[in-house]
């Protein structure tokens, strides 16, 4: 097909396309899960169990599609895909436990901590961060790329952000009106780890300033559509389909977009910063056209 005529592929194909890449990191993922003879069984089950679980691999789809639209075509960029995901596995595993936010239920089976113990649990995380950073420094060339990747995930990972805001969120910290709270919160416990998935990616192809700033503001508005409409299936969902304890937003009385503008204008936002979240992709061409159809596929989902 001439290059000069790009011919956008229709959404089933695309669906097709991300339904074989998501594949792609499942395995990608469990390879990098099998450990030698030094791995306690249990503690290695317990690691495959929490990240293996049927997450919706969002974090590494946008990895391996910001390396994409920034025209590198191989799968480089995925030990930097597993690596987000298993800080983003890391996470919920730890944000699930009593001291936390205390769940039963996670990816539609019960949290690590209650099919292990709470010892177990936290061992999980503290694994699958070292996994995640060794990941990162060992398969990533050049070793410039993996030093930065090291560093961008380090930091998006860290006491500032998604350490941070989860300590802030839990000692209901935090200076301004409800609103710039709200978004503080989001900003370091959901949006940092988007947009590093994305940063990642666009590391590893080696992107331009021009692909990077594109990529950044795709993030933030992303990040925001998907933490809005987290909030509105916490307030609408299906326990079942969702896969988590929905109405716990509620019960704690917790500030939610849902809550703060209410559902129909949080519907409105979704929909305004879905187009404003492609529109920035104009950049990318057709490369970016995944990247746009996964923006879209947040609107109606339903986990
Ligand atoms: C324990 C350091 C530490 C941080 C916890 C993840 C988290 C921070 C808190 C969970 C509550 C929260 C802020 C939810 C926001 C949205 C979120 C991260 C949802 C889960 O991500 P999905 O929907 O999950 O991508 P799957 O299971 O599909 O991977």
């Amino acid at each position: 097909m001439s290059d000069s005529v790009p011919s956008l592929a229709p959404d089933a194909e695309l669906l097709s396309e991300m339904d074989s890449m998501r594949a792609q990191v499942e395995t990608a993922l469990a390879e990098r899960l099998e450990f030698d003879d030094g791995c306690p069984a249990r503690l290695a089950d317990a690691m495959r169990y929490a990240v293996l679980a049927p997450g919706k691999r969002l974090r590494p789809l946008l990895t391996l599609l910001a390396s994409r639209a920034c025209g590198d075509d191989t799968l480089r960029a995925m030990p930097a895909a597993c690596a987000v995901e298993f800080i983003h596995a890391y996470s919920l595993v730890h944000d699930d436990l009593p001291a936390m936010d205390d769940d039963d239920l996670r990816r539609g089976l019960p949290t690590c901590h209650k099919k292990f113990d709470e010892a177990t649990a936290i061992l999980v995380g503290d694994a699958l961060q070292a996994r995640a950073f060794e990941v990162l420094a060992t398969e990533l060339t050049p070793a410039r790329v993996a030093a930065e990747a090291c560093a961008a995930l380090g930091r998006a990972a860290g006491a500032t952000l998604l350490v941070g805001g989860q300590a802030d969120d839990l000692a209901g910290a935090g200076g301004g009106d409800e609103r710039s709270r709200l978004e503080a919160i989001h900003h370091r416990k959901t949006a940092a780890m988007i947009l590093v998935s994305l940063e990642l990616g666009a590391l590893v192809a080696e992107a331009t300033g021009e692909q990077k700033a594109a990529l950044a503001t795709y993030g933030e508005k992303f990040g925001l559509v998907f933490q809005i409409t987290d909030d509105l299936l916490d307030a609408r969902g299906d326990e079942q389909e969702v896969g988590k304890r929905v109405g716990k937003d509620a019960d704690r009385g917790k500030l939610t977009y849902a809550t703060l503008v209410g559902i129909e204008e949080s519907r409105q936002l979704v929909e305004r910063l879905v187009a404003e979240a492609q529109a920035v992709l104009e950049v990318f061409g057709h490369a970016a056209e995944p990247l746009r159809l996964l923006a879209r596929m947040l609107v109606d989902r339903t986990k």
